[in-house]
This record gives structure tokens, C-alpha cells and sequence, in this order.
């Protein structure tokens, strides 16, 4: 199979006829061969969504516009096998997974900004003037003009579209650059966009790589209005420096190393279902997954045990089938990186509970890249296993004494993307809610999303909210209008 950028309308290979190979992480296998863009492509897609954007798209009215964008979450749905497999096969997410989390959500997203679209209200004020007759002042939103989109491999569909449906419903055109490791859905989109009447270069594609390739390229490129990225937080820091001279709106969702608190009142059962998939949850590939656990200390030991059984119990294998709960990870480059993290955390001192190898399958996946569900305790709060951000499946577990410790650990990183707290005294829950340095809390829960709440990290999690009417806002050039009455 052969993936080609989409610009204007149709598939197109790269000018320079480069292409790089694209694999299955399940088995190791090379599934499609993909157009490697570079700057020239990036160039050809953003002058065709300039011209989308002087042209057919800035003529539709806004309601057709959302209409539009109905069609697309229709579009989605009515290819939902196909978008799965797509998602399977780049990505070695489980089936499970990926049909109730990365494909209805894909759809969602359009529906939930042709929603917030239709119902998005201006700002306006009545001003008092020297001469006592007053003025009104309203706001009008505008398009930003071509927008860089550009999104990481672990949710590919799910956080492409949670970028590219705001950014359409505010009248900008895109160019989004996936992940080279998952090219397959943003292409499968793009036939979506076709076939629904999206007009040409309203929705571009160019495929393949980051650092002085099609990323770079786009961030740099002076006729794209703003970036909006979803990936590593050194990735943030590259970007950010290579747009500074063209001066662009930047919104960035980056890394995280998320604390889960679990208070001895609990529900036991609960916080465990739920710790397991927070720790664990699409091989633990994403980024609001918890890699450190917080346990109070009179349940700690009952916890680290029963969570280490229901881990060890997880049935890991091919992500085709219904009933496999953990596939592999993206890649062997990135199994090699956890791997190391699993070394790494014996040599700093940690107890090994379960897990910590590579795991080997038979058959097809004997060349996967799986590694066990794996558990630590015993680390201090300085080790680099507790600090930086692994993104596989693996969790540390440390006791607690009092709420004042759980607050000052979950807080003693350098990221803050949410937090999970498990308690069934909801004084105490708002009270911590109050204080933990993330974006985002869960109560008793996690991952539980309403597309209009605010979506971002602090400190090294990210920059801005996107999210219901935050995207509106980052999506639009917000324009005053005062009227001397
Ligand atoms: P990554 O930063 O390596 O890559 C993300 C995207 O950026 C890819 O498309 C890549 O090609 C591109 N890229 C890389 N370097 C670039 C550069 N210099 N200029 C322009 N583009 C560049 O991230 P990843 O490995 O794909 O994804 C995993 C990371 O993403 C984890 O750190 C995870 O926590 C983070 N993430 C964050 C969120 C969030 O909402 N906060 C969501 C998902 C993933
Ligand atoms: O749910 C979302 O909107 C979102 N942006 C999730 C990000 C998950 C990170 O991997």
C-alpha cells in the first residue's frame, strides 16, 4: 500500500519522490510505504489552503460550513471498520480500545464543534462616552488563516480531529503533518473530506517526519498563522524556537508523568478498576496516563498486591482480537526506551512487583514490540523513573501519610497534566482538586471527557487549553468593533 500527501483535493507523491517505510508494531512487518514531504510539499499544501481560504471556504456560509463538518463525523462512522483496522495496524492499539475510544471519538469531535460552532455567542459591552450618547463595542471572530496541525502517534485519529474540526468550524483551512508512525487515518480522512464536499484545500496532508523534515517545514513556514501541537515536551521547545521568527500562535498539549492519590477510604474495587487502566490503558501510551500512584498508607500493601494481580492477568496479544487488553508499543525504538526505563529503575533501587521484562509472542508476533505490565515500589522521589515521562505500560506505587504529603508528592513534578483522586469523602476531594498543579482532575474516574470542558497541562504539560470554547478562542483572531452611538 502506497500513502500519499493530500493537497487540493487529491493524493499527491512528494516532489522530491522520497518515501519511507511504515510497520506494524504487533509483528514487525512493513505495512505501506509512505511519501516522505519535505519543505517543497509543505509549500504546495499551504498555498492550497490559502486559496481554500480566500475562496470556496470563506464563501460558505457558517451554517453549511458546520454542516460540513456534520458530514465528516457521519463520514467517519460510516467507515468505522476501516478507520479501525487503520488504527490497528499503525498503532498496535487493542481492537477494544481503539472501537470505544480512538474511532467514535474521531467522529465526536466534529459533531461537538459543528455543535459549539452553531452556538457561539459574541461578546459585546455598552460604554459610557464624555458626551453622555455612548457607544457599543462587539466582537467579531475571524479565521487565523492557514493553521499547522501537527499530532503524535498514540491517539492519531482521536487528537488529529480534536484540532482539525475547531480549527475548520472557525473558517481556517489546515495543514496537518501526523506522526510518521501512523499515516494511515489522516489519509482515510481526507477521502472522508472528499467525499462529503469538503472544497479543495480546505484540508491538507503532508506526511513524514519532524526535525528538517515536513514538521519543521510547516512550523517555519511564514503563511501558516499558527501551530497547534500534541506531543513530547522537548518537541514543544524545538518548535517554539523555530517559530519565533514568524511570530505565530502556538498552542501546545505536551508530556505528562501523572500522579493517581488513593485515599484508605476508597472504594477499593473502583480505584483499582480505575488505577488499572489509568496505568495501563492503550499499552500506557497516553498522556494522561498515571506512572505515579500515590497509595494511603493502611491500604498500601493490599493495593500494590491486588493491582499487581489484575496487571499480571492482562491478556497481552494481537491487537486484532476483541479480547486482548495490551498490545505492543509503537515501536522497537520505543520498546528499546521502556526497556531502558526498566533497567534503569532496578539500578536506581527499585522492587520489581510484576512485569519489567520484554515479552516475547509466538508466531507472527515473535518481532512485536511487547513488554510486560509492569509495577515498581520502593523508589525515592528523586529517581528518574518517579521524575521523567516513560510512556509505556508501568507505574510506581509509593505509600502516604496524610493528605498534605499526597498533595506535596503528586505536586514534586516537573510536568502537570491531570491528576486522579480516589476518595469517597468529597470534602477532602475538592479540597485537593484545589490544590494539585495540573490542568485537568478526575474524581473517582478517569479519562471521563466533555469536549466543552478546558484540555491542557502547566508547567512542562503544555501552553493554552483547547477545548470547547477555548479552542474557539485560540481558532479565531477576535476583533473589536466599537460604534460611537
Ligand atoms: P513527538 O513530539 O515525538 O512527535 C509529535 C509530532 O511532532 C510528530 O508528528 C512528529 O513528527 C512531530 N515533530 C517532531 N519533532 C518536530 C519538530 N522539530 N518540528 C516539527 N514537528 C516535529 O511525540 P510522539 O512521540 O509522537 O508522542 C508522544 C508524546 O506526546 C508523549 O510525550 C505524550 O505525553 C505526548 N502527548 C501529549 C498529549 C496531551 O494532550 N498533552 C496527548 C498525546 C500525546
Ligand atoms: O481527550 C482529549 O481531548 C485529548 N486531547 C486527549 C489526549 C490524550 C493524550 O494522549
Amino acid at each position: 500500500m502506497f500513502i500519499r500527501h493530500f493537497i487540493d483535493g487529491v493524493f499527491v507523491d512528494s516532489a522530491s519522490e522520497g518515501w519511507f517505510s511504515n510497520t506494524n508494531p504487533a509483528t514487525g512487518a512493513a505495512i505501506s510505504q509512505v511519501a516522505r514531504g519535505e519543505a517543497a510539499d509543505v509549500e504546495r499544501a499551504v498555498a492550497a489552503a490559502r486559496r481554500a481560504l480566500h475562496g470556496p471556504w470563506s464563501q460558505m456560509t457558517l451554517a453549511s460550513r458546520l454542516d460540513l463538518l456534520e458530514a465528516v463525523a457521519d463520514g467517519i462512522m460510516a467507515r468505522f471498520e476501516e478507520f479501525l483496522e487503520a488504527e490497528i495496524a499503525d498503532t498496535g492499539k487493542p481492537r477494544r480500545f481503539a472501537s470505544q475510544v480512538d474511532i467514535p471519538r474521531g467522529a465526536a469531535n466534529f459533531r461537538a464543534f459543528a455543535s459549539l460552532g452553531r452556538g457561539a455567542a459574541s461578546e459585546s459591552f455598552l460604554s459610557d462616552t464624555p458626551d453622555g450618547l455612548g457607544a457599543i463595542n462587539y466582537v467579531l471572530r475571524e479565521p487565523l488563516g492557514v493553521v499547522g496541525v501537527i499530532s503524535p502517534w498514540n491517539l492519531p485519529l482521536l487528537l488529529l480531529t480534536w484540532k482539525v474540526a475547531p480549527a475548520l468550524a472557525c473558517g481556517n483551512t489546515v495543514v496537518v503533518k501526523p506522526s510518521e508512525e501512523t499515516p494511515t487515518s489522516a489519509a482515510l480522512l481526507a477521502e472522508v473530506m472528499n467525499a462529503v464536499g469538503v472544497p479543495p484545500g480546505v484540508y491538507n496532508v503532508v506526511q513524514g517526519f519532524g526535525p528538517n523534515g515536513a514538521g519543521e517545514a510547516l512550523v517555519r513556514h511564514a503563511q501558516v498563522a499558527a501551530i497547534t501541537f500534541t506531543g513530547e515536551s522537548r518537541t514543544g521547545t524545538a518548535i517554539m524556537e523555530a517559530a519565533a521568527p514568524s511570530l505565530k500562535s502556538l498552542s501546545f498539549e505536551l508530556g505528562g508523568k501523572n500522579a493517581a492519590v488513593v485515599f484508605a477510604d476508597a472504594d477499593f474495587d473502583k480505584a483499582i478498576e480505575g488505577t488499572l487502566r489509568s496505568v495501563f490503558s492503550n499499552c500506557g501510551q497516553v498522556c494522561l496516563c498515571s506512572e505515579r500512584v500515590y497509595v494511603e498508607r493502611p491500604i498500601f500493601d493490599r493495593f500494590v498486591e491486588t493491582l499487581a494481580e489484575r496487571a499480571r492477568a492482562l491478556k497481552l496479544g494481537d491487537p486484532r482480537e476483541q479480547s486482548t487488553e495490551m498490545g505492543p508499543l509503537i515501536s522497537a525504538a520505543h520498546r528499546d526506551k521502556v526497556l531502558g526505563y526498566f533497567a534503569l529503575a532496578e539500578a536506581e533501587g527499585a522492587r520489581v512487583v510484576c512485569g519489567g521484562r520484554a515479552a516475547t509472542l509466538d508466531g507472527e508476533l515473535s518481532a512485536g514490540s511487547f513488554v510486560e505490565p509492569t509495577i515498581w515500589t520502593g523508589l525515592g522521589e528523586q529517581a528518574r523513573c518517579v521524575r521523567e515521562e516513560i510512556f509505556g505500560p508501568v507505574c510506581h506505587i509509593q505509600p502516604f501519610d496524610s493528605e498534605e504529603q499526597a498533595v506535596q508528592m503528586a505536586n514534586d513534578s516537573d510536568y502537570g497534566l491531570c491528576a486522579a483522586i480516589w476518595t469517597q469523602d468529597l470534602s477532602r476531594a475538592h479540597r485537593l482538586a484545589a490544590q494539585m498543579q495540573v490542568g485537568i482532575v478526575w474524581i473517582n474516574s478517569w479519562f471521563l471527557r466533555d469536549l466543552r470542558t478546558p484540555f491542557g497541562g502547566v508547567k512542562r504539560s503544555g501552553i493554552g487549553r483547547e477545548g470547547g470554547r477555548h479552542s474557539l478562542d485560540f481558532y479565531a483572531e477576535l476583533k473589536n468593533v466599537c460604534v460611537k452611538l
